[in-house]
């Protein structure tokens, strides 16, 4: 029973029907932490081998998401840490791990809203891309210090996720506008700002983020427009340091068309696209708000063991 939960939140997870870098990294800690909940092994080391089984599947499946990687590899450590612990312990305390995890990633999400809210002012006109929870709460934050805005959301291909946005910000009382993703470069002189979420901050000070967001990069330079990053520290990968590329998670053809009824095609379907540094005005993290070449210093080097 307990086995088929969590087989039903990875196909959940796959599916992108649990979706955004920090809901996929949330669902990857309370898979651990149901595991190790009803996990019977009698000893630390037969839990640990479990927890990292499943683990290494949970980080398949959603390749370009460090965000997940990052919480999975701090919850396994930390219960690597305690293997002294009887197996009944352990399971506890890994239990707890994932509990104060899953804490943490929302009061990340309160520092990112509050910070991001202040670049929103009344009269705003802000294009955003996709569905992100930073996005999101940023705007929540600044339609409850009284701000009047408008956001216009673009409907993101080919899972259509700017439909959740602009219900979620409809329910928030926010101005929605909504168009389709090839119609960002003709209502970008409308816009103010770009506001989107990122699921990965590379060493070189780029982002990546869902498949279309490059474009609309492009669209507000060309138009003046203020392109802002809204994501937690979380998502800095820190092996693209080290001449990893960060990979680009390709998604089935069939979400982009039917291949029986343009036979002989080859369809792509990449499901994040790279928005490099010089594109980025600035990013918003729960550690204060940066231009991307001074945050990808503070996190280098955090990662290096020299920021802390
Ligand atoms: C979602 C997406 C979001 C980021 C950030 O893509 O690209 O902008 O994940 O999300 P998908 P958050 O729908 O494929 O997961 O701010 O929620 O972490």
């Amino acid at each position: 029973m307990g086995d088929e939960k969590i087989k039903k939140i990875m196909r959940d997870i796959k599916a992108i029907r649990i979706q955004g870098a920090r809901n996929v990294a949330v669902a990857g800690a309370k898979i651990l932490m149901m595991k190790a909940g009803q996990s019977g092994a009698r000893s630390s080391r037969a839990l640990l081998l479990e927890l990292r089984e499943v683990s290494k599947e949970v980080m398949g499946l959603r390749p370009t998401e460090p965000a997940l990687r990052f919480g999975q590899e701090l919850i396994i450590l930390k219960a690597a840490s305690r293997k002294d612990l009887g197996a009944d312990e352990l399971r506890k305390y890994i239990v707890q791990v994932c509990r104060d995890y899953i804490f943490e990633t929302r009061k990340v999400l309160e520092k990112i809203a509050l910070y991001g809210s202040r670049a929103i002012a009344s009269g705003d006109v802000v294009m955003t891309h996709c569905h992100s929870h930073c996005v999101i709460e940023i705007f929540r934050a600044a339609k409850r210090q009284g701000k009047d805005f408008t956001v216009i959301v673009t409907e993101t291909r080919p899972l259509y996720q700017g439909t959740i946005t602009a219900r979620e910000l409809v329910r928030e009382k926010v101005d929605v506008v909504y168009c389709i993703d090839s119609a960002s470069a003709a209502v970008m002189a409308k816009a103010t700002k770009v506001l989107v979420g990122a699921d990965a901050i590379t060493a070189d000070g780029a982002i990546v983020n869902k498949i279309g967001t490059y474009q609309i990069a492009i669209e507000a330079k060309e138009y003046k427009v203020p392109f802002i990053v809204a994501c937690g520290t979380h998502k800095y990968d820190s092996r693209t340091a080290l001449g990893f590329p960060e990979p680009i998670e390709q998604r089935a053809v069939k979400e982009v068309a039917d291949p029986r009824k343009i036979r002989g095609v080859k369809i792509l379907n990449p499901a994040f696209d790279v928005t490099p540094k010089e594109y980025i005005h600035e990013i918003v993290t729960e550690i204060g708000v940066y231009s991307p070449e001074t945050l990808v210093g503070i996190l280098e080097a955090k990662a290096r063991g020299a920021g802390d």
